[in-house]
């Protein structure tokens, strides 16, 4: 068990609020991409600082049982937007950069709960989650359609992958924003472009970041991708400016906003590859570019919150802070991230990281901070899954009024989300890269027998907690030990935990029926 740093004493830290109950909260979701459990100060962090996101977990709460519903992005995301399972929906694994979108305009998404609450809804940064009606048939060169208008969101900025995939532009609204007509946009993830360079046979021309595994195809700003590009001229973006680019851009709505409350959707590129960052960044960290690049995660933090501040708004505004799924070091770029890492432990002792079924790939920093309503702050050790973010928004905005509204989240969790009991879910269900489930009940984690390679085979140095057996890991000393497997110790209990498992898998709002 981690100890339990910057625990707040519990005395209500903001008093006097006008009428903070009667107006319904601004919500910002501050969404890390592969920031791990132990990479944030207050979560034991060695070697870089965060005393941004450590003010956030100071006055608000601090989980260290908060979990992504998988461990690795579109998966995560698209759970959180929507409220289901990965699992229940195929296509949701890590999407190209020219994926269609994911989530059909006839979902009901965290989005769509906000507008029917009366708030104006953007979204800021990594979407990873498809656009267009046609994988790899959009035209980049016009509004790309459907978009995150046809699923709920009022404005939005963002990449339409990662950073470390094609096409290397912003969207805004569903164009590319900044739009160079002198140098139309080609994408494939199939062939190159002829005459355009690649990272594989033109390596000379990699003068940001050189790749260690995969990330050899098309070339921008000095960096190897995944897929191919042709085009872009201006429209391309900096990587050391994306940090700045949607930060601004949300500080700008921030400013901006009219009287009704907002929710913003901010999903950094950090702490994803490529990394890096700004050079106002550099040498921050005691762990070059990946220890930076947290550094700079951190600056964003204090915008949004200097910027809500400023507005007046801070005091009714629910920030919650998580990050998408667990931490990974070497992940395709010779960074430095391996060599450099010194003391810190990314997962802050856990095992496994991103990718695997693991606690390292699914449990995440969780804080949440809204002054006007949370009035004892301080470290809670409850079982949270980011499954019901969709229906405690919908709670706490009065969309719903205690009923399930989506299908696989739980609203009556928003208790414990802000604080008011501790008691947490009774289980939740997590999703490894090769779909193998695990469920944590009862205080046990059980991990389906599905095999797999024991390491995550392409390059990344991490344990996959892949295994042809079942595996079931017991909690000792209020941590779940996950060295040593009890599974031949208590066959009742694995079979009772597969069953379980079974039933979720198998019947929708099986939660509601356990409670
Ligand atoms: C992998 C990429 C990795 C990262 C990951 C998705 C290679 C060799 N590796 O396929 O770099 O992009 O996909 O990460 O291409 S995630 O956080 O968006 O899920
Ligand atoms: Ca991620």
């Amino acid at each position: 068990m981690l100890p339990l740093l910057f625990a707040a004493p519990a005395v209500a830290l903001s008093q006097g609020v006008d009428k903070p109950e009667k107006a319904l909260p601004n919500v910002v979701l501050i969404y890390a991409d592969d920031i791990g459990f132990g990479d944030l100060e207050c979560y034991g962090a060695k070697g870089v600082k965060t005393p941004n996101v450590n003010k956030l977990a100071l006055n608000g709460l601090r989980f260290t049982n908060a979990h992504s519903v998988a461990s690795t992005s579109t998966p995560s995301r698209y759970s959180l937007l929507t409220g289901e399972y990965p699992w229940r929906k195929p296509g949701t694994d890590v999407a190209a950069g020219d994926a269609a979108m994911i989530i059909s305009p006839d979902q009901h998404t965290v989005a769509d709960v906000f507008r029917e609450a009366g708030y104006t809804t953007a979204a800021f940064g990594k979407w990873h989650l498809g656009l267009g009606a046609e994988s790899g048939k959009q035209n980049w060169n016009g509004p790309v359609s459907p978009a995150l208008a046809d699923i709920g969101f009022d404005y939005s900025y963002i990449m339409a992958a990662t950073a470390d995939r094609v096409p290397c532009v912003f969207i805004e609204n569903g164009k590319v924003a900044n739009y160079d007509p002198s140098a139309p946009i080609y994408v494939s993830y199939k062939k190159n472009f002829e005459g355009e360079p690649t990272g594989r046979e033109n390596p000379e021309l990699l003068y940001n970041l050189k790749h260690s595994h995969g990330h050899d195809m098309s070339i921008v700003n000095g960096i190897g991708r995944i897929g191919y590009m042709k085009g872009g001229g201006n429209a391309l973006w900096k990587d050391e400016n994306i940090a700045d680019s949607i930060t601004l851009k949300a500080v700008k709505f921030i400013e901006k906003s009219g009287d009704a409350p907002f929710f913003i959707y901010f999903a950094t590129n950090d702490v994803h590859v490529p990394r890096f960052p700004h050079e106002r960044f550099r040498g921050r960290s005691s762990m070059g570019l990946r220890g930076d690049a947290i550094a700079q995660f951190d600056w964003c933090v204090g915008e949004i919150i200097r910027a809500l501040e400023e507005k007046g708004v801070l005091e009714n505004t629910l920030i919650i802070l998580t990050s998408d799924n667990g931490p990974v070091l070497d992940d395709g770029y010779a960074d430095g991230a391996e060599e450099l890492v010194g003391e810190h432990s990314p997962t802050g002792g856990l095992r496994g990281g991103k990718y695997s079924t693991f606690e390292g790939g699914t449990r995440v920093p969780f804080i949440v901070h809204w002054p006007a309503r949370i009035k004892e702050s301080g470290v809670r050790t409850g079982l949270v899954s980011q499954i019901d973010f969709l229906d405690v928004m919908a709670s706490i905005t009065g969309v719903s009024s205690g009923e399930r509204v989506s299908p696989d989240g739980a609203p009556i969790e928003k208790n414990t989300w802000l604080g008011a009991d501790d008691g947490g879910r009774p289980f939740a269900v997590e999703m490894a890269a090769n779909h193998t489930l695990s469920l944590i009940m009862f205080g046990w984690k059980y991990i389906e027998p599905k095999g797999g390679p024991a390491m995550v085979p392409w390059g990344p140095k991490i344990e996959t907690g892949y295994s042809a057996e079942p595996q079931l890991y017991k909690m000792v000393d209020g941590e779940l030990d996950e060295n040593n497997n009890v599974a031949g110790e208590y066959p009742t209990l694995v079979n009772g935990l597969k069953k379980e498992l079974e039933n979720i898998r198998n019947r929708r709002g099986y939660y509601i029926e356990c409670r």
